[in-house]
């Protein structure tokens, strides 16, 4: 294996499977991460050293048919590494952010409160598997909310990921079967708006 490949590794966590309850089962946290995030790593991996062989070969075609494997491995790696981030015990969690990002999201969307319903029923009605972001824009200068399909990563509409809700039903399925509202409604409570908010200030 490479070097350039092998530096792609499943992160640990910043706590324990267990912290995120009641509102993510240490059940699912487990499989999530020892499973599924550990499975995008070892494809993208794969998929990295084949197209690092098809390109010393010139093999364009071969390249080519690799691309989606990349894309959707590598999205979901970096997906997943920020969603462990920005997830905290409830105990510790914030509710809502202070400070400068507090502002600049009454700013652009009206208020806290708007903000959340807004972000709530567009992820809500994300239709099969996929995610949604609150992102800046650093063209416009502004916050954004993108909803994306299978494990696009934010970078594909070049918005800076701040925080993301995976709404893949191996996120919530073994816990709130088809109740994917209730899932995302719970989520609030266990966002860490210290790290988003550092987030948000390294990329203005
Ligand atoms: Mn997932």
């Amino acid at each position: 294996m490479s070097s350039h490949t092998s530096s792609h590794t499943l992160p640990d966590l910043p706590y324990d499977y267990g912290d995120l309850e009641p509102v993510i089962s240490a059940e699912i946290m487990r499989l999530h991460h020892t499973k599924h995030h550990q499975g995008y790593v070892q494809k993208l991996i794969e998929s990295l050293e084949k197209y690092a062989d098809a390109e010393k070969r010139g093999a364009l075609s071969e390249m080519v048919a690799l691309q989606q494997s990349i894309r959707f491995n590598a999205g979901g790696h970096i997906n997943h590494t920020l969603f462990w981030k920005s997830l905290c015990p409830p105990s510790r969690s914030q509710g809502q952010p202070g400070g400068k990002l507090a502002e600049c999201l009454a700013r652009d969307f009206g208020s806290f409160e708007k903000f959340q319903r807004e972000f709530q029923a567009k992820t809500v009605a994300i239709q099969g598997s996929g995610w949604s972001w609150l992102g800046w824009s650093t063209q416009k200068e502004r916050l954004e909310i993108a909803c994306l399909p299978n494990q696009d990563p934010l970078s594909t509409v070049h918005l800076l990921p701040l925080f993301g809700v995976d709404v893949w039903e191996h996120a919530y399925y073994l816990q709130y079967q088809n109740l994917r509202p209730k899932y995302v409604e719970a989520i609030w409570s266990i966002l860490d708006w210290v790290e988003i908010a550092k987030r948000w200030e390294e990329a203005t």
